[in-house]
């Protein structure tokens, strides 16, 4: 991580822990949204941001997701680190499907960060949305950047579309918040847990909320209903590395995800649609998670699991 602008010592997963044990992720330190004149400049075929983006973070797919539901792209260019997390954290390299090094004026991520912030302290995460004229950091909050793109944007949507109905926003805003605690971030408390404890209790947390899901998906299409909403794009990003990653890496094995009937059902479904096939990687997914020495020193990657939806991948 940086500590006043400086890079320290070597990366490392675990970011935070209490005095049990448990993995605490760092809040996000850069908060703008959009105004009108961005939005006019973007109209006006300016192109004055980038996503900076890694395809085996959930937080970065599910804003990509997003990204490609609206039909954005055209807007909102992207650059994708190479997967692996070095001693450097996030680094720009040729890897396949990353963006070649030639085309990225930086050659790690943190570099986006001191630029913003001479003397930032935390880690270098992303997603982020750059501003390229003014070299700095709009935003590297993913729950942002989601507003950002569902509403600050809302005039450039090439498909109209309303993942936030106003109609459901508080029982959205609910069960993601339990979702993010027992599952998206629930399986990093597993695979990054410091003690026994923290991992039961992780790991507990992880499979009585699928449970919970599996017996809701039982009754409707998508987690609200009917009508698919952020909270889909929320939980497909964990469900899509869960049998490829967290359920070996992470130790989150009670069972896979295609074990659950409904579960599966639901997760089936999106994957078919266009905009949450192609932002899915499994070859970043695997090399990401599998590169983190601290949980698999000798770097190895699995060739399994071969699942029947990486059919839909594109
Ligand atoms: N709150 C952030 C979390 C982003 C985050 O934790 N990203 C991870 C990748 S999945 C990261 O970049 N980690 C780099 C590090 O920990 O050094 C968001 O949702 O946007």
């Amino acid at each position: 991580m940086l500590i006043n602008g400086q890079w320290q010592k070597k990366w490392d997963p675990v970011q935070k822990q209490d005095k049990e044990g448990r993995f605490i992720r760092q809040t996000s330190s850069f908060r703008q949204r959009l105004d009108a004149t961005s939005v006019l400049r973007l109209k006006n075929g300016e192109r004055p941001y980038t996503l900076y983006v890694a395809l085996i973070c959930p937080w970065a797919t599910r804003v990509l997701i997003a990204r490609s539901l609206f039909g954005l792209e055209e807007y909102l260019p992207v650059k994708i680190v190479a997967p692996a997390l070095t001693d450097y954290g996030w680094q720009f390299t040729d890897f396949p499907g990353a963006t070649p090094k030639d085309e990225v004026e930086f050659h790690y991520m943190h570099e986006l960060y001191t630029l913003s912030d001479p003397s930032f302290t935390g880690r270098a995460t992303v997603p982020v949305l750059w501003d390229n004229e003014n070299r700095c950091i709009v935003n590297n909050e993913s729950a942002d950047l989601l507003k950002i793109l569902n509403d600050d944007l809302r005039e450039l949507h090439q498909h109209p579309f309303q993942l936030r109905p106003q109609s459901l926003v508080a029982e959205m805003d609910t069960l993601d918040e339990r979702i993010y605690r027992k599952l998206n971030n629930g399986v990093y408390q597993a695979g990054f847990a410091q003690s026994q404890t923290a991992y039961d209790e992780a790991y507990a947390n992880i499979f009585s909320m699928l449970d919970e899901l599996e017996e809701r998906l039982a009754h409707q299409r998508y987690l609200l209903g009917e009508q698919l909403t952020e909270s889909d794009i929320r939980l497909f990003v964990t469900l899509a590395r869960f049998d490829v990653a967290y359920y070996g890496i992470f130790k989150a094995n009670r069972q896979q995800i295609s074990d659950f009937t409904h579960l599966n059902r639901y997760f089936h479904d999106l994957i078919q649609i266009d905009a949450f096939a192609k932002n899915t990687n499994i070859e970043h997914i695997k090399t990401g998670y599998y590169s983190i020495k601290a949980l698999n020193p000798t770097q190895i990657i699995p060739k399994g699991p071969h699942l029947d939806w990486f059919k839909y991948l594109k």
